[in-house]
């Protein structure tokens, strides 16, 4: 199976931690998206030009982020990342929402404040971005009793935006005011699978 992807995105990492959880990511083979114009797509096997995208062996190509871990949690048999009682899965499902979109607004203020010219960036708009990102923590801090301690999508989607976090706005120490989500932060992140994909520096 092709997986295009790159160290630095962080709902590339999602999927790729969920493979080393699952033992699959031996099957993965590495492709790396065409970054000559951001502005054309990244990615030409996904019509929206994002990564990560898995090219499956019959050829057919599965995206988003959230697909693909689903899928690759789905072909091996080990303890299953999505839980399958509905009220259960619906809870870890809007964790994971709530990640992701936690992630989706870090990664749009990056692209907003680095990518785009200077006088098409939007003050207004980086500070909506911020407010999504810290009313999530905030919810996230409030909500650990319902994560802690479990290995699911929704934890590996909170490890991965977490870990964004510290890589593009270390400056702005998300951990204040979250002490019992950055405990669990610390813990989550000393995983083997998580270890294995910090995003290199730069
Ligand atoms: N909802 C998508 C988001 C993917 C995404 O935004 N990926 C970024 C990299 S971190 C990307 O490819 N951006 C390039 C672009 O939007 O042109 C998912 O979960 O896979």
């Amino acid at each position: 199976m092709k997986f295009c992807s790159s160290p630095t995105s962080p709902f590339a990492r999602k999927a790729m931690v969920t493979a080393l959880e699952k033992g699959v990511d031996n099957q993965l083979e590495m492709v790396s998206p065409d970054l000559t114009d951001v502005f054309k797509g990244i990615n030409p096997s996904n019509p929206l030009g994002k990564i990560p995208s898995l090219e499956l062996d019959d050829g057919t190509v599965i995206f988003d982020s959230i697909v693909i871990a689903e899928y690759l949690d789905s072909i091996s048999d080990s303890p299953s990342l999505f839980p399958s009682e509905p009220a259960a899965r619906a809870k870890t499902m809007t964790l994971h929402a709530l990640a992701n979109g936690m992630t989706d607004a870090a990664f749009t203020r990056r692209w907003g404040s680095t990518m785009l010219p200077e006088d098409e960036r939007s003050p207004s708009w980086n500070a909506r971005l911020k407010l999504a990102i810290d009313k999530s923590l905030d919810q996230l801090e409030a909500q650990i009793d319902d994560f802690a301690g479990k290995v699911d999508i929704a934890a590996i989607a909170i490890g991965c935006a977490l870990g964004y976090l510290d890589f593009r706005f270390a400056e702005e120490n998300w951990r204040d005011g979250h002490s019992k989500l950055a405990a669990w932060y610390e813990e989550f992140a000393a995983r083997p699978s998580m270890k294995a994909t910090v995003p290199p520096e730069g």
